[in-house]
């Protein structure tokens, strides 16, 4: 390895560039030039497809979807599409519908922060019915939005991985359920990795990541303590003999590939249940970008059209829309009978003209259409909303016309559209649906309290 080879090295790169060059400068001209010497002499190039001359003519509408980081199309074992120069982050579900929206808002902001792709799963069907498959998170929102609203990447799961492959996965995680809470001696269960054929031997992280030591009645960590375990100096501090695997027996440390936790619904910055707050970096940073796809939001529209009547030639008109959020809530009533727990529509009646006023105040817009979504089944309470002068969507065929999934989905979009927004308080699906009025809509927002006679009088 001595000069003169660097030196003919370096020669032959010098005249490799120059034939780049004349290349280019030579293609240039044939294609834009307006009459090339060959033009005549070389058959005309055959017409190149579509897609390729809106490559060139516009930028690509997603520069940062699956076609730039992962190797190609989903296959058969997940590490085969992984690219060696990115990092990725993933997380399994373990709860009710809203709850899971907050866990993967937690793990794309995670993966903010520790620079890596999350990889998302599909939404399980916990309070849908067991009966009912997993719906793919990109079917509820906008994957591609989402990417360009935060200017990275963001993937699903069916990305990465063939959906139908029988192939097991053997991978390493990190255990924090086991860190936070007494009474489980095992990682947060999730029917995920088995949706995902994905064998996992999970290691225990360290009890420093819980927020408050030793507290059995929460379970939160901080983003930070447990984003230290993305990087190699603190995982290797803090490695210990990892659980083996329930299905190949295997024993294997955290995957620094593919990085994964068990369970990110209880994660916070600095206090637990922040995805109220205002400041909430989940929230401002990932949450509010995370909008629901354009099919959604049309299907919604023809239950708004249907419930306020209002015909497709005409435009909707602006609503207020409610979410009561009851049936099972009644565990914590503590024996109160639920008339007396649940607020009345008399006390949201209350609330509903007190965001109506403020939207009068303050834009001179008068609002007097109400749409309400809840998941009580009895009828004559129903009746009482159409009593009321309110709206409700009609779900009768939503299950056999798009499936068991839409009746939730639908109503948060439809929460979500109001400009003006009341819902239950202590209800992850009013709080969340709160914050995407706020901030979509500038809506103002009321959250109704419940649980004694009285609780909303304020
Ligand atoms: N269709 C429909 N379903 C609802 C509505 N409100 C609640 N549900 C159902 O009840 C579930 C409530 O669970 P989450 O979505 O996690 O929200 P939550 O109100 O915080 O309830 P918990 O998780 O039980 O505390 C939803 O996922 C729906 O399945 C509603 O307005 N419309
Ligand atoms: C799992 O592997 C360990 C170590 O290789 C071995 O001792 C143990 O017997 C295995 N367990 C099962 C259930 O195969
Ligand atoms: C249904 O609601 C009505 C009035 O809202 C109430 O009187 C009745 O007891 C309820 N029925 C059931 C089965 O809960």
């Amino acid at each position: 390895m001595g000069d003169a080879f660097g030196l003919a090295r370096r020669r032959s790169l010098f005249f490799l560039l120059v034939l780049v060059v004349l290349t280019s400068v030579f293609l240039v001209s044939t294609e834009h030039g307006p009459s090339s010497v060959s033009h005549e002499t070389t058959p005309p190039p055959p017409a190149r497809p579509a897609t390729e001359v809106s490559r060139v003519d516009i930028p690509d509408p997603d520069p940062f979807g699956p076609r730039h980081t992962l190797l190609g199309p989903p296959k058969a074992f997940f590490r085969d599409n992984l690219l060696p120069q990115h990092k990725y982050i993933t997380s399994w579900l373990s709860a009710g519908w809203t709850n899971d929206v907050y866990t993967y808002i937690n793990l794309i902001y995670l993966g903010l922060i520790t620079d890596r792709i999350p990889v998302v799963p599909m939404f399980i069907p916990s309070h849908v019915g067991g009966h009912v498959p997993p719906i793919p998170f990109g079917e509820v929102f906008d994957v591609p939005r989402l990417r360009n609203l935060l200017g990275t990447s963001v993937l699903e799961w069916r990305d990465v991985k063939d959906v139908a492959s029988p192939e097991i996965d053997d991978i390493g995680c990190w255990n924090i359920w086991e860190s936070v809470q007494y009474r489980e001696a095992f990682p947060r269960r999730s029917r995920i990795p088995d949706d995902l054929n994905l064998d996992i031997s999970y290691t225990k992280t360290p009890d420093w990541i819980k927020m408050i030591p030793n507290y059995e009645h929460d379970q939160h960590v901080s983003f930070w303590s447990i984003a230290t375990l993305a990087f190699p100096r603190t995982r290797e501090a803090n490695l210990v003999p990892p659980r083996p695997s329930p299905k190949h027996n295997v024993s294997l440390p955290p995957d620094e590939h593919m990085l994964c936790y068990d369970y990110l619904y209880y994660v916070s910055a600095h206090q637990p249940f922040e995805m109220e707050y205002d400041y909430s970096p989940a929230w401002r940073y990932v949450g509010t970008h995370m909008h629901f796809t354009p099919a959604l939001e049309k299907i919604a529209d023809t239950y708004i059209r249907q419930a306020l009547g209002v015909p497709d030639s005409m435009q909707i008109p602006p609503f207020i829309s409610v979410h009561v959020r009851r049936l099972d809530f009644q565990v914590w009533c503590g024996g109160l009978p639920i008339d007396e727990c649940f607020a009345s529509n008399q006390v949201i009646e209350r609330r509903v003209r007190e965001v109506q006023d403020e939207l009068l105040e303050r834009s001179g817009l008068k609002v007097p259409h109400v749409i309400v979504t809840s998941d009580e089944r009895n009828s004559s309470w129903w009746d009482d909303i159409t009593r009321q002068g309110w709206f409700f969507p009609d779900h009768a065929e939503t299950k056999s016309l798009y499936g068991d999934w839409y009746p939730v989905l639908i109503d948060a979009v439809i929460q979500s559209r109001g400009v003006g927004f009341v819902g239950t308080d202590r209800s992850t699906m009013s709080i969340i649906a709160a914050r995407r009025a706020q901030d979509w809509n500038k809506a103002p927002y009321r959250l109704v309290k419940w649980g004694m006679k009285g609780a909303d009088d304020h």
